[in-house]
Order: structure tokens, then C-alpha cells, then sequence
């Protein structure tokens, strides 16, 4: 069974924390997009593992990890984090792989991305890592891969600060340099989990687009990016939160206003510790935006969906989420691609009576009380796609499987 784990929304949703909870049944787990941009958070036992670019799973000893094609990889960012791993006592030696087809980002690109993001007219607000300048560089054809790291003409051709960083990182780089499509065929009948980063409404294709990110996140990506062929994906889970929230700039129609509901707005950023793990910049944080998650679960054949952070409605008597929006007097239930209407659009809320009930130690859909279920199978309804898994907490035994 292939399962690829993506986010629904703008990212942040607990990838990092569900794919880690289903790594204990799985063998491999291939990381498909984005680079050292995402943030993926894993609580176990109490520890606090931050990972940017190498997959959510290696703390469970018997996988093998892939850092796959369509990643950007800054090499400076992935040996600190495989030096914080030590650190912590995660041996990672011999279980952490890079497809020869992944690009490499170098430091003059991670200082064009934050130029060319200050000099916008409307700034996306990226993460300044040089993502967006590493995926161009591939498009344009002038990218950096890892098989390309033993091309002496091309190394030659580099300019003379490139081949100076890239030097003392060549040999490391190379001993974890693999074939992904050939390693997965071996892997035939082995678990494969696929994790995503960023999210659905991030993508590059399917997004908010200019305010995306600049890898494929949807699941789509997970076969370009995982080198294998969409057949060899038996199913998608899609990762949400109770809430909505994104980071950097773009249309977001069901934030909370920040001057009239500071108070919630405040209560769900702090409750939800709703940060950037990368550049810690406070997340913009709304009601559910059920309009855009369905356009989620339909763009991505979304299976399941994994609902997370219910917990942080803990103390709420009254919820809300949004079922349509108003575009300038229009009412519409589906995702528009054009900017302009995203940034009209008035949120159209439904209620629901809140649980006022800590849900921490809930261990099941039965034990949820009422109020909760309604707000589940509302989403179901309205999604038409199950909700299989429930977190109510940020500790990897915080979750459920749905029976
Ligand atoms: P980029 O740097 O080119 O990928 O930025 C383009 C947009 O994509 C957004 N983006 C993200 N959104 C949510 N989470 C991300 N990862 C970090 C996290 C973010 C952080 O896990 O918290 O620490 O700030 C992530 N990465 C990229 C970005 O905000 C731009 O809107
Ligand atoms: P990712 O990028 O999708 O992996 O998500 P991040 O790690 O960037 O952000 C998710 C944050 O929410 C992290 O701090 C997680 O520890 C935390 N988290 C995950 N699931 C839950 C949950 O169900 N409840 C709460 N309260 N926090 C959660
Ligand atoms: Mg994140």
C-alpha cells in the first residue's frame, strides 16, 4: 500500500506529526516536494523534532528515508539537520537517501529569492530559503543536480563561489545519491509513505497562484517527485485543520479580522502555537474554509481527510466555518483561481455550538462528544470524503484512527 500524505490547505496542517504516526507501520517514506521552506513538527515522548528537509519517519528505526526528485536541497541546511538528528540521538547513517534528480539550492539563489521578493510590487512573502529561484533555475534548464555533482564540464562551468561552497559537501552528498525510481521498484510491496510539504492551496499549479510556493504539493507531485507513476499511488490522505491558517501573503477569504475578533484571533494563534517553525513569523489564522478544502479533496483525489488541532476549539461555546463565499453579491460554493474574486470574497458562516470539553485524551470517535461529532460529520457531508484520522493534540499518541 502507497499512501501519500499532502496538506488541504496553506500548509502547517500536522503533516510533519501524521505522517510520523502512520511511519510506524510503513518501510520508506519519500519527501516529494518543496526544500528546506517547510517546517515539519514531530512531539514524541515529549521531545520536539523540527525538520526542514528530511522526511518525517526517520525517528521510527526501520525506515529508509528518501529525499526525492522533486525537492530543492540546500546542502548547508540538510547537514545542520542531520547534525541536530545526532544531536538527539536519532542514528540516521544508512537510512537517509537523495534522488540523483533532486536540485540543489545554492546560497547566491537563497539571496535572489529575498531580492526579488522585496522588489515585488506585491510581495509573495516567501520564506527566503531560494526556493522559488531554484525550481526557476530548473525550469530554465540551468539547475544544479545531485548526478550532476560528477560532471566535471558542468562543475567547471560553475561559478568560482558555487564550486567553493559545494566542495567540502560533494562527497557527503554523493554516498547518499540514489536512483529512487530503481529503489522503489526493489521496494515493491514494501509500505512507501509520500510526504507532501507546504500544502494544496500552495502549490504551483493548483494554488493561489502568484501566492504559492514553487514545488508541486499536490498529490499529483508525489509521482513526479517520488520518480514513480500515478499508479503506483494506492491512496491520498489530505491533512486539516479545524481552522484555517497561512503564512506570507495572498488571499485568505475566512481570516479572522484582526481588529473586531482580536480575541479569537489571539486565542487561536496562541492556543494552536500557530508560528512559523522555519522563520517563526506569526501565522494568519480564520475560520474553516470548507469552499477551498473541498477544492482540495477534489483537485488531489483526496481519499481521506486527517482533521487535526480539534483540540484548540477546545474552549469555544460557539464555531464557525465557512460553506460558501459572497463574491461582490454573488454566492458561490466553488474555489475560484482569480485573485481579485479571492480577495472579495465575504466568508458565508454556519454555525455550530461549541463542545467546551478537553478532547486531549479522546482516543476515538465515539468518545468525542456530541458537539464535535456534529462539526465531523458536517465536514464529511459537505466534503463528500471521510475523515479517517482525528488529532487532538500535538503528541504523536494524540490521535485516532477512525473506525
Ligand atoms: P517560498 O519560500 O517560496 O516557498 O514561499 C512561497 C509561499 O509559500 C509559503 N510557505 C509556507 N507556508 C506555510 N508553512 C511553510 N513552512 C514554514 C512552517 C513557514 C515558516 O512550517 O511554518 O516558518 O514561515 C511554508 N513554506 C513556504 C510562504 O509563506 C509563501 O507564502
Ligand atoms: P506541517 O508543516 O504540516 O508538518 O505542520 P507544522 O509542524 O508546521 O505545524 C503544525 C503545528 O501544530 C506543530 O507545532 C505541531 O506540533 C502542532 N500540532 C499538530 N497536530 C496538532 C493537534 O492536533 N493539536 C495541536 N494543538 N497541535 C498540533
Ligand atoms: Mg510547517
Amino acid at each position: 500500500m502507497n499512501v501519500v500524505v499532502i496538506g488541504a490547505q496553506w500548509g502547517d496542517e500536522g503533516k510533519g506529526k501524521i505522517v510520523d504516526y502512520l511511519a510506524d507501520e510503513s518501510q520508506c517514506i519519500v519527501r516529494f516536494s518543496g526544500g528546506a521552506n517547510a517546517g515539519h513538527t514531530i512531539v514524541s515522548d515529549g521531545v520536539q523534532y523540527a525538520l526542514h528537509l528530511v522526511p518525517s519517519g526517520i525517528l521510527h528505526p526501520q525506515n529508509t528515508v528518501y529525499l526525492g526528485a522533486g525537492m530543492v536541497i540546500d546542502p548547508d541546511a540538510l547537514f545542520a539537520e542531520l547534525a541536530m538528528l545526532t544531536e538527539k540521538g536519532i542514528s540516521w547513517e544508512g537510512r537517509v537517501f537523495i534522488s540523483d534528480r533532486a536540485h540543489i539550492v545554492l546560497p547566491r539563489y537563497r539571496a535572489l529569492d529575498k531580492q526579488r521578493d522585496a522588489a515585488r510590487k506585491r510581495p509573495i512573502g516567501t520564506t527566503g530559503r531560494g526556493i522559488g529561484t531554484t525550481y526557476a533555475m530548473k525550469s530554465e534548464r540551468d539547475g544544479i543536480r545531485l548526478a550532476d555533482l560528477t560532471w566535471k564540464e558542468k562543475m567547471a562551468d560553475l561559478e568560482a563561489e558555487d564550486r567553493e561552497f559545494l566542495a567540502p559537501f560533494i562527497d557527503r552528498l554523493l554516498v547518499m545519491k540514489v536512483n529512487l525510481t530503481s529503489e522503489l521498484w526493489k521496494a515493491r510491496g514494501k509500505k512507501v509513505l509520500f510526504e507532501g510539504a507546504q500544502g494544496a492551496l500552495l502549490d504551483l499549479d493548483l494554488g493561489t497562484y502568484p501566492y504559492v510556493s514553487s514545488g508541486f504539493s499536490s498529490s499529483a507531485g508525489a509521482a513526479i517527485g517520488g520518480c514513480v507513476g500515478p499508479r503506483s499511488i494506492d491512496k491520498v490522505l489530505g491533512v486539516f485543520k479545524a481552522y484555517s491558517t497561512r503564512v506570507g501573503n495572498g488571499p485568505m477569504p475566512t481570516e479572522f479580522d484582526a481588529e473586531s475578533q482580536s480575541e479569537l484571533y489571539n486565542y487561536v494563534r496562541e492556543t494552536g502555537r500557530e508560528y512559523g517553525v522555519t522563520t517563526g513569523r506569526p501565522r494568519r489564522c480564520g475560520y474553516l474554509d470548507l469552499v477551498a478544502l473541498r477544492y482540495a479533496c477534489q483537485s488531489n483525489s483526496i481519499d481521506d481527510l486527517v482533521l487535526t488541532h480539534l483540540d484548540v476549539y477546545d474552549t469555544l461555546s460557539d464555531i464557525e466555518a465557512c460553506v460558501a463565499y459572497d463574491i461582490n453579491g454573488k454566492i458561490t460554493e466553488d474555489f475560484p483561481a482569480s485573485i481579485e474574486e479571492l480577495n472579495a470574497a465575504k466568508p458565508v458562516l454556519k454555525h455550530f455550538k461549541g463542545w467546551k470539553t478537553c478532547l486531549k485524551e479522546c482516543r476515538s470517535y465515539d468518545a468525542l462528544p456530541s458537539e464535535a461529532k456534529s462539526y465531523v460529520d458536517f465536514i464529511e457531508e459537505y466534503t463528500s470524503t471521510k475523515v479517517g484520522i482525528i488529532s487532538v493534540g500535538y503528541d504523536r499518541k494524540d490521535t485516532f484512527i477512525r473506525d
